[in-house]
């Protein structure tokens, strides 16, 4: 089965496989390096399907500090907006990687709750070009979109995209792992 989802305080957290491209929730999350250059991977896609308007808007912010985002239009894109989060590159986990990841995700969130929207897709950050083991990172990735749900009551639907069939089976693994820890509690 290629979806799963669970509710939290009202709102739906959900794993999918697929291209975070085709996403019409409010803002798409991209995978972004610092200087929002443009790149590989899901940055590339993202900018390719949502046209020049969106590198503008980069070229123009300028930059993002790893573990932090920004927020754009979505041009083209389904999505009215694409977030653009820094993932920190692994090195060996003991460089603050896991503190970075959070962070990446918290900003997001944040982005999207002050404006006010209602539903965001995430891909896998930091788990391609950038290294970061997917056990790992999808564990930070679930947690701090779990709390942040407990938290905050604007954003109804976080979706997770993930592309390859790897992605989606740690995601599913860590998110039954975190609910049994919090159910047996
Ligand atoms: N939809 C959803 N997920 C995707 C898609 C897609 N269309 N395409 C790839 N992925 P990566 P990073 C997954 O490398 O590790 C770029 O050059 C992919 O399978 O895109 O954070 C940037 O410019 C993987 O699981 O991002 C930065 O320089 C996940 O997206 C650097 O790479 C993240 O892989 C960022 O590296």
């Amino acid at each position: 089965m290629d979806k799963v989802e669970i509710k939290i305080d009202g709102a739906t957290l959900s794993l999918v496989r697929g291209d975070i491209t085709d996403e019409s929730t409010d803002a798409i999350v991209n995978a972004a390096n610092s200087r929002l250059a443009g790149g590989g991977g899901v940055d590339g896609a993202i900018h390719r399907a949502g046209g020049p308007e969106i590198m503008k808007e980069c070229r123009a912010i300028g930059g993002c500090p790893t573990g932090s985002a920004v927020i754009t239009s979505g041009g083209r894109l389904k999505a009215r907006h694409v977030i653009h989060a820094v993932g920190p590159v692994y090195r060996d986990g003991g460089h603050g990687e896991a503190e970075l990841l959070a962070g990446a995700y918290k900003r997001s969130l944040e982005l999207a709750t002050e404006n006010g929207l209602k539903s965001i897709a995430f891909p896998s950050i930091s788990t391609g070009a950038y290294g970061y083991p997917v056990e790992d990172a999808s564990r930070i990735a679930l947690g701090t979109v779990m709390d942040f749900l407990k938290k905050h009551s604007g954003i109804k639907l976080v979706r997770f995209v993930l592309f390859s069939e790897k992605d989606f089976n740690a995601y599913r693994t860590a998110l039954e792992e975190l609910t049994s820890t919090a159910a047996s509690r």
